[in-house]
């Protein structure tokens, strides 16, 4: 057994100083000791898929990041895991806990998992090796894990038994809830307008050093076809996580920040809504595209239409919420939106299909990613 310190100390001497994650029992404490330490920074998650997407955003913006969650997280963490670092090549350090270990006497929930924690690492290309049991350990686990991930770019995973870490208690700040923000109505209930005709509104717009994510499917290979530009993530595939990814982003620079995201994606991970709220970056513009459909998987309906994601932001916390529609309607949406409080969310009700023959981002993920990240340094 070590103190939490003597594996976070080593560790910030390292540059491991940005945390997010959802607690595990095991993890009890390492995760109070996060929280408690003002030199490190933590994001609580609403889920391990979203800690990944919010990782991979604060390591766009220069940060090393460990991702913290139990082994039946892991599940949660698989499509981000997959289909962001994998492609974009985002190393992350984990500390994944060992819940149902064979031989440990645990619940029922956790046996299969526990049997399967390091194979399913391996099969998703995720190396691991046990979290380190001793103090003096510590220096030899964090090198390796070091230099794995310099090698392939990848996140390496550090698999905690049950009592591997003391527990030295909990400090946390209370949390007081903002002030409910503003709600601006702008829909007239015209003509929707096409998803193409408005980030070309967007392009028009947005001030040149925003950093701007697309969510995954026909949005990014919209905005790539109209103007690829080296401040553009195109999230090809982690749905959903196009907002935590921007979370993650705004929360580790000064630039602003806008997520494009659509109903489908937002509503796969609408507790990123609550983490951006509480978080509450001061640079984030929230826009979704809602045309009531998947569009990008061939027009199948979400159920957006009895959701009104404006006042869903506020509740969640969000500085500000905009609801509007036509073309007019979204460039004084988003004017007011960059000019005013953040974060904020723009619901844009636009009408589904795309342009004939769309084509798809030429320039590779990991390509994007690095050049990204140079635009954000
Ligand atoms: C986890 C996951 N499930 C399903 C898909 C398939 N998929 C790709 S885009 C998409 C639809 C996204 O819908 P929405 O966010 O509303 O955007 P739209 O296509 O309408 O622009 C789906 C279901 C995926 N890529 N990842």
């Amino acid at each position: 057994m070590i103190s939490a310190d003597a594996f976070l100390r080593p560790a910030r001497a390292r540059g491991f100083d940005f945390y997010t994650g959802v607690p595990c029992s095991f993890l009890t404490p390492l995760i109070n000791r996060v929280i408690s330490e003002p030199a490190l920074d933590y994001v609580g998650a609403a889920s391990e898929g979203e800690a990944v997407a919010i990782a991979a955003g604060a390591w766009l913006a220069g940060r090393k990041t460990v991702v913290m969650g139990q082994n039946s997280g892991l599940g949660n963490m698989v499509n981000p895991l997959t289909s962001l670092n994998f492609p974009f090549r985002i190393p992350t350090l984990m500390m994944i806990t060992w819940r149902g270990q064979p031989g440990l006497a645990d619940e029922p929930q956790h046996e299969l998992m526990g049997e399967i924690t390091a194979s399913l690492l391996a099969l998703i290309g995720v190396g691991h090796a046990a979290f380190p049991k001793r103090d003096g350990d510590v220096e030899a686990a964090l090198e390796a894990a070091e230099r794995a991930m310099a090698a392939d770019d990848l996140p390496f995973a550090l698999v905690l038994e049950k009592g591997a870490v003391r527990d030295d208690g909990l400090e946390q700040p209370e949390r007081v809830p903002p002030p409910r923000g503003e709600r601006t109505e702008l829909s007239r209930g015209g003509a929707r307008a096409a998803r193409v005709a408005v980030l070309e509104r967007f392009l028009a717009l947005v001030p040149e050093p925003a950093a701007v994510i697309a969510t995954t499917g026909k949005s990014g290979r919209e905005l790539f076809t109209l103007a690829d530009r080296p401040q553009q993530l195109y999230q090809v595939g982690s749905m959903g996580c196009a907002a935590a990814m921007g979370l993650g982003v705004a929360l580790n620079t000064e630039r602003p920040v806008v997520v494009i995201d659509g109903d489908g994606a937002l509503l796969m991970k609408l507790g990123t809504l609550a983490t951006i709220g509480a978080c509450a970056p001061r640079n984030l513009v929230h826009l979704v595209l809602d045309n009531g459909v998947h569009d990008s998987t061939g027009g199948q309906a979400t159920v957006s239409a009895s959701v009104d994601f404006a006042d869903a932001a506020l509740s969640c916390g969000y500085a500000a919420g905009i609801a509007c529609d036509e073309l007019a309607g979204f460039e004084r949406a988003f004017a007011q939106a960059l000019a005013g409080p953040k974060p904020c969310l723009v619901h844009m009700r636009i009408k589904p299909g795309s342009v004939a023959n769309l084509g798809r981002p030429t320039i590779k993920p990991k390509d994007v990613a690095r050049r990204f990240r140079a635009f954000l340094a």
